[in-house]
């Protein structure tokens, strides 16, 4: 079963690992420094290419071709993991999404599916299906946001959520300004726990 992810390619090491590379709509450039040359991101035209790596680690990646305001901000993680370890974070990715267990939490995907979340978002497993934005089925595993740029934590969700615009300007998110200070911490609690 595919999965997806977004921003935090896992690799087991000692394996060659195919790529795909595909862009909507501007040209970029993928780049894993340790891992691979430069190869470009063509809109309408599919580049591939084929990595390895031999030893366990994790390695920054950046875009390397201009591509806007947030070009400097458009990172990548690349996580080599023995096969063992690649195969259960796969096992993992392959669930759908946990079910929320604290009061917080499940006030928290209320929020997420009555609000206008759902429409640009997929949580697998609940109503949330939009295919416009990164998958956070398991955003709760992944270690930064907007595209590797900020960590992964409370207060960098509830500033993302509410001031996308500021922390990333032009990003295809908008600032999500109308929740009440509890709805925001229910959303961020909700979002911690899709491991
Ligand atoms: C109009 C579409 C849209 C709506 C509505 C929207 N988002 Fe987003 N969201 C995006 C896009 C596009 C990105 C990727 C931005 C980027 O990295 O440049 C994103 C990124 C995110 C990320 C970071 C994901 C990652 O892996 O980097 C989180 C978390 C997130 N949104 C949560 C929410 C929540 C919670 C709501 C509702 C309160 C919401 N979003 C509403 C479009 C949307
Ligand atoms: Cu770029």
């Amino acid at each position: 079963m595919q999965v997806t992810t977004a921003n935090e390619l896992h690799l087991p090491v000692g394996k060659p690992v195919n790529i795909r590379l595909e862009t909507r709509d501007i040209m970029h450039s993928f780049w894993v420094p340790a891992l691979h040359g430069k190869v470009d991101l063509i809109p309408g035209q599919p580049n591939f290419l084929r990595i390895e790596a031999a030893e366990p680690g994790e390695y920054q990646g950046q875009c390397a071709e201009y591509c806007g305001a947030e070009h400097a901000r458009m990172r990548i993680l690349a996580v080599a993991q023995t096969p063992d370890e690649y195969e259960a974070w796969l096992e993992a990715q392959r669930q759908p999404a946990s079910e929320p267990t604290t009061d917080a939490a499940k006030a928290g995907e209320k929020v997420f599916l009555d609000g206008p979340c759902s429409m640009c978002h997929t949580v697998r497993g609940t109503q949330a299906g939009g295919t416009v934005a990164p998958d956070l089925t398991h955003i709760g595993s992944r270690q930064m946001i907007a595209a590797n740029y900020y960590k992964n934590n409370d207060a960098y969700l509830e500033a993302w959520i509410t001031h996308a615009q500021s922390l990333k300007p032009q990003a295809e998110m908008p600032d999500l300004t109308h929740f009440t200070g509890e709805e925001l911490a229910e959303l961020v609690a909700y979002l911690r726990q899709l491991q």
